[in-house]
């Protein structure tokens, strides 16, 4: 299984470690449980990893913020596996959780990008992403690593537990094979990105919606925003629109719906519809030949067909643009965005 996955992953760019996976992967398949801890973009990375963590490897996962985790008193068993996730390797919130963690016998797997970082030295068993380094404070490629470093870990576990069965274990391999590939089409949006951060760069606020797999990618898109353009921006599942956010939507407010083909499609459709009663405008990432949001949505952003579970690689790199964009038109400085410190060390 590694044979192959390291065959694959390395053709496809060379920037995945996959020794850390294989030599620890007796550590997550003996794992009772997963507790997944992070901040900020990391965090997402991790509540992705939950969803697809539990669909392929049916081990319990937990996904928690390090600067709640440090706090609180939280449950912690002997042989519990922490998956630590951050780009920067310098997160206090998640050194401080892993050391309370580790106290209590849970067992650490780093996911970082900086080599020889403080958080890869208190793992215990790990995998770098090693997607170089971030030029801006804002983390961007560190995520699309951790989720790829997050997915390989997945198909190798759900495989050797046999939750994973070969046919669907070789489909998803190639799928993800097939992501760098498909990268470059999703960054050739740039240019309509901009026109559409033109359009929309004087909201006031912002609303990102998604189900399932695309959830994660709108609180990453929500947060982008936040960082970079200084716009007020919320992500929410789009299924729980209808208990709260609904109330914010009018002609002013821009939705943007992480609306990929997935499972969710017609529950999508309809959450846009709701939105579109009310007057909002609607700006989906659909994948590429969906007639039927181009037909209802203000505005589109088209990225390459992929399975769903892997779909969200692409699908943030939009968000990604957007928030970038936006924050160009107002004049900002992108890489050095206010009040943000590039690994937050306190
Ligand atoms: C976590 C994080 C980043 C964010 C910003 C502040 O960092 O919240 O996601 O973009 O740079 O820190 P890390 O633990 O992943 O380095």
């Amino acid at each position: 299984v590694f044979d192959c996955l390291r065959g694959r992953v390395d053709a496809a760019k060379g920037t995945i470690t996959m020794a850390g996976v294989q030599a620890n992967i007796e550590m997550l398949k003996n794992a009772p449980r997963i507790l997944i801890i992070a901040c900020g973009t990391s965090w997402h990375a991790g509540l992705l990893a939950e969803y697809i963590f539990e669909e392929l490897c049916r081990t319990p996962v937990e996904v928690e913020y390090a600067s709640e985790f440090r706090y609180r008193n939280p449950i912690v068993n002997k042989g519990d596996v922490i998956i630590a996730i951050s780009q920067s390797g310098e997160t206090a919130d998640t050194l401080v959780a892993i050391e309370k963690a580790k106290e209590q016998g849970a067992l650490i797997f780093g996911i970082v990008n900086v080599v020889g970082s403080s958080i890869a030295r208190v793992s215990q068993a790990g995998a770098y992403t090693h997607a170089g380094p971030e030029i801006g404070v804002a983390s961007t490629k560190a995520f699309t690593a951790q989720l790829a470093v997050l997915t390989i870990i997945a198909l190798q576990l759900g495989y050797e537990k046999g939750t994973l069965d070969n046919k669907r274990f070789l489909h998803l391999l190639n799928e993800l094979q097939d992501i760098p590939e498909k990268i470059p089409a999703a960054l050739n949006q740039a240019e309509h990105v901009k026109q559409l951060a033109y359009k929309y760069k004087d909201a006031r606020d912002f609303l990102y919606l998604g189900r399932g797999y695309n959830f994660p990618i709108a609180l990453e898109g929500a947060l982008k925003l936040k960082e970079i353009s200084y716009i007020h921006a919320e992500g929410y599942p789009a299924a729980e629109m209808k208990h709260g956010p609904i109330a914010l939507v009018d002609e002013t407010l821009p939705v943007v719906f992480i609306a990929t083909k997935d499972s969710y499609h017609e529950k999508i459709i309809s959450n846009i519809q709701e939105i579109k009663a009310r007057k909002g405008k609607v700006i989906a990432v659909i994948t590429e030949g969906d007639d039927v949001i181009t037909q209802m949505a203000d505005d589109v952003i088209v990225v390459p067909q992929a399975d769903e579970l892997v779909a969200p690689m692409l699908s943030v790199i939009p968000m990604q643009l957007l928030a970038y964009y936006i924050g160009v038109a107002k004049g900002l400085d992108v890489d050095k965005p206010r009040n943000l410190a590039k690994s937050v060390t306190v």
